[in-house]
């Protein structure tokens, strides 16, 4: 049975977005049963979770005493277990693998960037001069997705691990109301989030958050 590594509590602004939401949806996609372990924010830089996360973040997976860490990994690793998740020709394949890089290391990034700008530094100066830079940044990407989908459901024909991840980092713009400036882009992300699988994965992670917030001193 795969153990999953979820934070017991998070602020507001991060429920619904933590990573282990990726995993979630991935295992409910390939209808594979797992557990979840929470630990306190406080356990994180344990040696004990050092040893499964190597930079104390979440998510990190174990099953039958194999560990794996980073969300791109764990989900890589339960789609190749599910053709719910990645075909079996190699060609399917790849293209997933390639649409799987893209989601976090070509658009994550100008997303992330964003969001470190909008919600951790709000107010600062160097925030503010470099805001419209990284809307510029994020549009691009955009942008160019959205040519990419065209017409198209889903990035590659049928739903993959490619769109799961894809649409998790567009949800990570939800402080913003840039996807909603493009329309097939905003349909595709709620194409995927509407799943039943991704609906489940939410849910499950907000209700772990439930009476588990910090009593203050
Ligand atoms: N690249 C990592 C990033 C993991 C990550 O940023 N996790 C966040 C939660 S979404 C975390 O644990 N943050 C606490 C910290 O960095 O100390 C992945 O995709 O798994």
């Amino acid at each position: 049975m795969i153990t999953l590594y979820a934070y017991r509590w998070v602020p507001d602004f991060a429920q619904g977005h933590v990573r282990d939401l990726r995993v979630r949806w991935a295992l409910e996609e390939a209808a594979i049963p797992y557990e979840v372990r929470l630990i306190g924010l406080e356990e994180k830089t344990s040696p004990n979770y050092l040893a499964l996360q190597p930079f104390g973040q979440v998510p990190a997976i174990e099953e039958n005493g194999a560990k794996l860490f980073e969300s791109g990994a764990i989900v890589l690793d339960i789609a190749r277990r599910s053709q719910a998740l990645m075909p079996r020709d190699p060609g399917g394949r790849g293209r997933t693998e390639a649409w799987m890089f893209a989601a976090l290391n070509s658009v994550e990034p100008a997303v992330a960037s964003l969001g470190e700008i909008d919600i951790f530094a709000a107010g600062q100066a160097w925030a503010t001069q470099r805001h419209p830079a990284a809307v510029e940044a994020v549009n691009l990407k955009l942008g160019r997705l959205q040519d990419w989908l065209g017409d198209r459901d889903f990035l590659e024909g049928a739903f993959s691990a490619g769109d799961l991840l894809m649409a998790t980092v567009l949800r990570d713009l939800g402080h913003t109301d840039i996807v909603e400036q493009y329309p097939r882009l905003m349909a595709y992300r709620d194409r995927c989030i509407a799943r039943p699988a991704f609906k489940k994965a939410l849910a499950d992670q907000l209700q772990s958050f439930e009476g588990h917030a910090p009593v203050a001193a």
